[in-house]
């Protein structure tokens, strides 16, 4: 073994033997530490800095209680986080997660992704991430209010526009970042810059709520073009059919693909019509309601029940825009036996590592999350900027920004890789550029 190569074994057996139960956080960081040789092999520095045991290491984790009152008048308890990663670059950043599965491990390996990608877009972001095992399903919009006004009074101690911006994720949209938001003003005196995602009449921007499925759209146009491929005319699955599926349809649709699929948790349409963008927005914004309901208003649509990943299929390019793990090697195998040349992700971490595998092994194209996602969190810094300067951009002025934000994203990923010898590698050039970044301000900061 390498100098690099035992170095990277040795601070992940540190990392599992100090939190041995926190599986999404141990994946994420082995999937990291596994790109990382070529680094390591040129940069002694680095292992001489031990920036890897930092690095993994949250600079600090909040955990709180949320007692909120249901309609019955019951008191309700759940569990409240912010993982605060890491600062190195600017101000910590990332969204909320509301869903009964959230727990400290999926918040550090959601905090921990943050760091890199947030570095990708360019702009003085730090990584962080927070959320709740509350379940926004099935509860009353006087619930979800309660609730959020309970978490934010905790947060809202801990967070600031520049030490820690919180966002949306699942769960999370403009609903409750207006809640959250009116109660931190309530506490803490209006302050726009400390939550992005806001509605427009009180200091959102134009775009944001576009900006993460747009934002994979370009991210995948670029992957596809550095192939002689295109989304002309080709069939698309999409997973999922919330915010992020939602506006990838919408610019897949416009740059020419034919979208066929969208699924929630419970199971999934295919409509040979291609999906219609504006039923499911009505469904899924609107009326939050079931993309069964899809099946029922479009005639050319069926319904079926499970995993999207697991229907046998013709499609070409497959995008997850759903949660992390949606895809295991199995349901890889599926995805190639159904004809999909090219991968990119919406959702966090959507493909296992046997699903990585499987894809390298056939040559399928592969756009990681932390790059082909990174268009939400890229138009959250332009939503700061814009409170800072008091002023809003036009939706075309933000959305030429996001396009130039994501084309910069792919090509400093390739040139990542080719610098460091595994080109064709998206994958690896992500984690490589997004790395050196945060290591270089890491390592002229002194010890942090
Ligand atoms: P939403 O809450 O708007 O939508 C989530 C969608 O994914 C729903 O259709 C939901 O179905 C489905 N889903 C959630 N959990 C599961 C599960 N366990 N199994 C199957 N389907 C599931 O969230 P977003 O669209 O904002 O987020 C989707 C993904 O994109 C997440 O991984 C998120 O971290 C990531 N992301 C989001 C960004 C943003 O700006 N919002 C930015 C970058 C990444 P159901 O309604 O049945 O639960
Ligand atoms: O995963 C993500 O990048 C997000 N949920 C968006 C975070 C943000 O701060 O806009």
């Amino acid at each position: 073994m390498s100098k690099a190569t035992d170095y990277l074994q040795h601070v992940y057996t540190v990392i599992e033997q100090r939190d041995p139960h926190q599986a999404e956080f141990l994946e994420a960081v082995h999937d990291f530490f596994q790109t990382m040789t070529p680094v390591f092999e040129q940069h002694p520095e680095y292992i001489d800095a031990n920036i890897l045991e930092r690095l993994t290491e949250p600079e600090r984790v909040i955990q709180f209680r949320v007692p909120w009152l249901d309609d019955a008048g019951h008191a309700r308890v759940n569990r409240g986080f912010r993982v605060q990663f890491n600062s190195a670059i600017g101000p910590y950043k990332g969204g909320l997660r509301l869903h009964p599965s959230v727990n400290l491990s999926i918040v550090k390996f959601l905090g921990f992704e943050q760091i890199f990608k947030n570095a990708l877009t360019g702009l003085p972001i730090g990584g962080g991430k927070g959320g709740s095992d509350f379940d926004p399903k099935g509860k009353s919009d006087n619930e979800i209010m309660r609730f959020c006004q309970s978490f934010m009074t905790e947060l809202s101690k801990y967070i600031g526009l520049d030490t820690d911006v919180p966002a949306g994720d699942i769960g999370v949209g403009g609903r409750e970042i207006g809640y959250l938001y009116g109660q931190y003003k309530r506490l803490r005196g209006a302050d726009r810059g400390v939550l992005t995602g806001k509605g427009l009449s009180y200091g959102g921007s134009l775009a944001r709520p576009e900006a993460t499925g747009y934002g994979l759209a370009y991210y995948t146009d670029e992957m596809l073009k550095a192939n002689d491929l295109s989304f002309k005319g080709q069939r698309v699955a999409i997973s999922g059919a919330g915010n992020v599926a939602i506006y990838a349809i919408q610019k897949v649709t416009e740059l020419g693909g034919k979208v066929i699929t969208c699924s929630d948790s419970n199971g999934y349409v295919i409509d040979e019509n291609g999906i219609d963008f504006e039923t499911v927005k009505q469904i899924k914004e609107v009326e939050r309601g079931r993309i069964k309901d899809y099946a029922d208003r479009v005639a050319s649509a069926t319904y079926h029940e499970g995993s999207v990943w697991t229907a046998q299929l013709a499609y070409d390019i497959a995008l997850p825009c759903a949660t992390q793990n949606e895809i295991d090697g199995a349901k890889a195998k599926t995805l190639i036996a159904n004809g999909t040349k090219a991968v990119a992700e919406g959702a966090n971490m959507p493909s296992n590592p046997e699903a990585i595998a499987a894809y390298q092994a056939a040559g399928v194209l592969y756009g990681p999350a932390k790059a082909a996602n990174a268009g939400g969190v890229a138009v959250s810094a332009l939503e700061m900027s814009q409170n800072s300067m008091r002023l809003s951009w036009s939706f075309e002025e933000v959305d030429n920004h996001l396009k130039t934000i994501m084309q910069t994203i792919f090509a400093q990923s390739v040139a990542a890789a080719d610098e460091y010898q595994v080109s064709g590698d998206y994958l690896s050039g992500a984690n490589i550029a997004g790395f050196t970044k945060v290591a270089d301000a890491m390592m002229a900061q002194g010890l942090v």
